[in-house]
């Protein structure tokens, strides 16, 4: 596609105010208080996370770009020729390139992005540099149904990919929610490519999520203030403060916004009492073992065919299969 083909394509649904709002309010009401990260994700948010992944403690996308660099040509072999690629959380679409530059004849490009803005970016940079791949694009939150475009020309099988340990931001039951709702999307003979940060040395994790020049935490505390612009809320940021810690017992960072005072906040028409101290969770990013992403996966009647590992700090990439 040319880049005027790609946004003729666009499917916009990104999600509106009264979407968000009942997703805070709900959110706001649970105790303890949770708001859900993908929010994170608005044009300032998916910047901060690109520089983020830049930060020298970041290991988790420099490690995932390296293993693809190194076994591409592999894995284009193992996932086979003419796919219909759909990317979930496609962000800035740097992994996916290297990936599309592998593949032997791609029909189709899917990226499904939350972020308007990133999407935009990722398919300008993205058409030019393979123009010979149908792009269609899909501006949408991944967690809900998604009608997905159909290509012009016939492709082999869908592969999903999904890169970066997204996965690792959905606990529990959503993350085997999601990982169906993907075999769904996989489609008859479709695979899924997906990266997994594994459990390692947890001082190694936490400087991960607390970058000493502080952009992670610019970056959770850019949730409030999207939330404030977007849906009118009155969150006081130099109220709230990051703070990331890795569980050992549920391999995962645990991310909340503290209440630094006692205050009040008001959305949606209602009030909130925060007490000082007291921790909303914002997100989650769980680590695997081998052992604990395949009961995962079998949970969501997927089977792991080949994987991918990089050492040191160790990452992985599972294809999937139904
Ligand atoms: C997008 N996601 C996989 C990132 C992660 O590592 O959980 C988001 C992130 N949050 C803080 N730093 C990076």
């Amino acid at each position: 596609s040319t880049v005027s083909d790609a946004l003729d394509a666009l499917t916009d649904l990104q999600p509106d105010r009264a979407r968000i709002t009942a997703d805070i309010l709900h959110g706001l009401s649970q105790h303890p208080r949770q708001l859900p990260s993908k929010y994170f994700y608005d044009a300032r948010g998916s910047a901060l996370f690109e520089q983020i992944t830049r930060q020298p403690e970041y290991y988790p996308t420099r490690t995932e770009l390296d293993l693809l660099q190194e076994r591409a040509a592999d894995i284009a072999a193992v996932v086979g020729p003419h796919l219909h690629v759909v990317e979930l959380g496609s962000g800035s679409g740097r992994k996916t390139e290297i990936l599309l530059q592998a593949l032997v004849d791609p029909v189709a490009y899917t990226p499904i992005e939350i972020s308007r803005a990133a999407l935009l970016d990722s398919v300008a940079r993205l058409a030019p540099a393979l123009p010979e791949i149908e792009m269609l694009p899909v501006c949408a939150d991944f967690t809900r149904p998604v009608q997905l475009p159909e290509p012009e020309r016939e492709p082999a099988r869908r592969l999903v990919f999904f890169p970066g340990s997204t996965l690792g931001n959905f606990a529990g039951a959503e993350a085997v929610a999601l990982l169906r709702a993907m075999r769904q999307t996989m489609g008859e003979g479709g695979l899924a490519l997906i990266g997994i940060d594994l459990h390692k040395d947890p001082t190694l994790i936490e400087a991960a999520y607390n970058d000493a020049a502080g952009v992670t935490a610019e970056f959770t505390l850019n949730l409030l203030r999207r939330l404030n612009r977007e849906i009118g809320s009155d969150f006081d940021l130099e109220s709230f403060a990051h703070r990331a810690r890795y569980s050992v017992e549920r391999l995962r960072i645990e991310t909340d916004l503290v209440s630094l005072r006692d205050q009040q906040v008001h959305v949606g028409g209602r009030t909130f009492n925060f007490a000082a101290g007291e921790a909303m969770r914002v997100e989650y990013s769980h680590k695997y073992t081998e052992a604990s992403f395949a009961l995962l996966a079998a949970e969501a009647g997927l089977q792991v065919t080949h994987r991918w590992d990089a050492q040191a700090p160790a990452f992985g990439l599972r294809l999937l299969r139904a």
